[in-house]
């Protein structure tokens, strides 16, 4: 395409090459910080006919979106107001030496208590496409939860072509008319499987199927529809009654055959390195490393004289750093 332009130099063909060229230029990395403010409330919110108080981020439900570019760094200050304990995990986020900010309660941070504070503070590296954010803690991820948009690096096109118009993160979730905590409690109480949720949902709402959504007598409760709407000028027509015949909700074989049709990109640029053929048969063993134990102490690990211990790294480089100042204790 540059070399045409040269050979035919019009006026146009000249700004055009220029325009090309500035593109071609190798880019600046341009990873930027990027701050998000957590605010963990109560808001009171009504779906099904009821109404009840929910744990919420800034009062929405779902939460607010994170947009970011892979190469970002992700700072989210996180302040409960709330009542409850709470820690929010980046779902799917590759925590490459962050592993203080993933999220699970108990597991890589204690819970943030009422009135306290963390600060997540990661940054995002090798990966793009759109993730979610949760609570991970009891049941709260019924109500907290929202999107992570992560588009390419600034100036890398989609690995897709490029869609005619973008809409909102779509998520899919399930609405329960009664406390949730209660309900996992009561199951933890009763060794049972927990309450069905009342229903499915999406971005928050059962749709107008549903009792209350709107007056349309029975239907299979397993589906949650929504409308897409165009705007002017489009005008949207009387909706039809749309009940869509679906597989049953304990159909397994179904639910794999479609999942396993879900795949990565697998290209050159983002290629999915696994093995693609079974050769040999490996008998794995994991090895956990041990520290002797300290003088005059009893320790449990090999012959009573060690304690187990996991390495971190065995160059500074690869060591995890150590936990920030802030990292909320039990
Ligand atoms: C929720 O509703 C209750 C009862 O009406 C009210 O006392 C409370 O202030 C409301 N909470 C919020 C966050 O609006
Ligand atoms: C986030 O982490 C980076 C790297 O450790 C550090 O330089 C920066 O000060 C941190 N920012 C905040 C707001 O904690
Ligand atoms: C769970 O369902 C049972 C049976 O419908 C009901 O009695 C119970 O109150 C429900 N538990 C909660 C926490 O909603
Ligand atoms: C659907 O309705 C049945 C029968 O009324 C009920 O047992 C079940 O819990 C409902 N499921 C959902 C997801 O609403
Ligand atoms: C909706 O309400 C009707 C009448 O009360 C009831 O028969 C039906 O089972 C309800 N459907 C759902 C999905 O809850
Ligand atoms: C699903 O449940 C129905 C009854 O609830 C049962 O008849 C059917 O065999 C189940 N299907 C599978 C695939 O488990
Ligand atoms: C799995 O999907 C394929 C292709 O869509 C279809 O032919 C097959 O019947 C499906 N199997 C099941 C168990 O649903
Ligand atoms: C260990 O115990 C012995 C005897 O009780 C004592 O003399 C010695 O000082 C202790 N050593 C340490 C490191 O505490
Ligand atoms: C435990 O004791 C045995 C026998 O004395 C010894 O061979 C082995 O190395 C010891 N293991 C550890 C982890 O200290
Ligand atoms: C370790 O200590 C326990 C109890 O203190 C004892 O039963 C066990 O035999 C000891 N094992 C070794 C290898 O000394
Ligand atoms: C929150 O965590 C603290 C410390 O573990 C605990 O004492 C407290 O009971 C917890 N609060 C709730 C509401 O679970
Ligand atoms: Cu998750």
């Amino acid at each position: 395409m540059a070399s045409y332009l040269l050979a035919s130099p019009t006026f146009l063909g000249a700004i055009l090459f220029s325009f090309l060229a500035l593109f071609l230029l190798p880019q600046p990395a341009l990873a930027i910080s990027r701050h998000y403010k957590f605010n963990i409330e109560l808001q009171n919110v009504t779906r099904l006919c009821h109404t009840k108080s929910i744990v919420t981020v800034n009062g929405k439900f779902p939460g607010p979106r994170i947009v970011a570019r892979e190469g970002d760094r992700l700072i989210i200050k996180v302040v409960n107001h709330v009542p409850n304990n709470i820690s929010i995990h980046w779902h799917g986020i590759r925590q490459l030496r962050s592993g203080w900010f993933d999220g699970p309660g108990y597991i890589t941070q204690c819970p943030i208590q009422t009135n306290q504070i963390y600060v997540y503070n990661y940054t995002i590296v090798g990966q793009r496409g759109t993730l979610f954010w949760h609570a991970h803690i009891s049941w709260l991820r019924a109500t907290v939860y929202g999107p992570i948009v992560i588009l390419p690096k600034l100036g890398v096109p989609y690995p897709f072509t490029k869609p005619d118009k973008e809409i909102p993160p779509i998520l899919f979730g399930e609405w329960f008319n009664t406390d949730t905590e209660a309900v996992i409690s009561q199951a933890l109480q009763t060794g049972g499987g927990p309450n069905v949720s009342d229903a499915y949902t999406i971005n928050g709402l059962p749709g107008p199927l549903y009792n209350c959504s709107s007056d349309k007598g029975t239907f299979d409760n397993t589906t949650v529809a929504g409308i897409l709407q165009y705007k002017s000028p489009f005008k949207t027509p009387a909706l039809p009654q749309f009940k869509p015949s679906l597989p049953a909700l304990n159909d397994t074989a179904f639910a794999f055959n479609f999942t396993s049709t879900l795949r990565s990109l697998a290209s050159p640029q983002y290629p999915a390195n696994v093995p693609q053929t079974v050769d040999k048969n490996l008998f794995f063993t994991i090895g956990l490393g041990t520290n002797p134990c300290p003088k005059n102490q009893t320790c449990q690990g090999p012959n009573n004289s060690t304690k187990f211990a996991a390495s971190d790294g065995r160059l500074p480089n690869q060591k995890l750093p150590p936990p920030p100042a802030d990292l909320p204790k039990c």
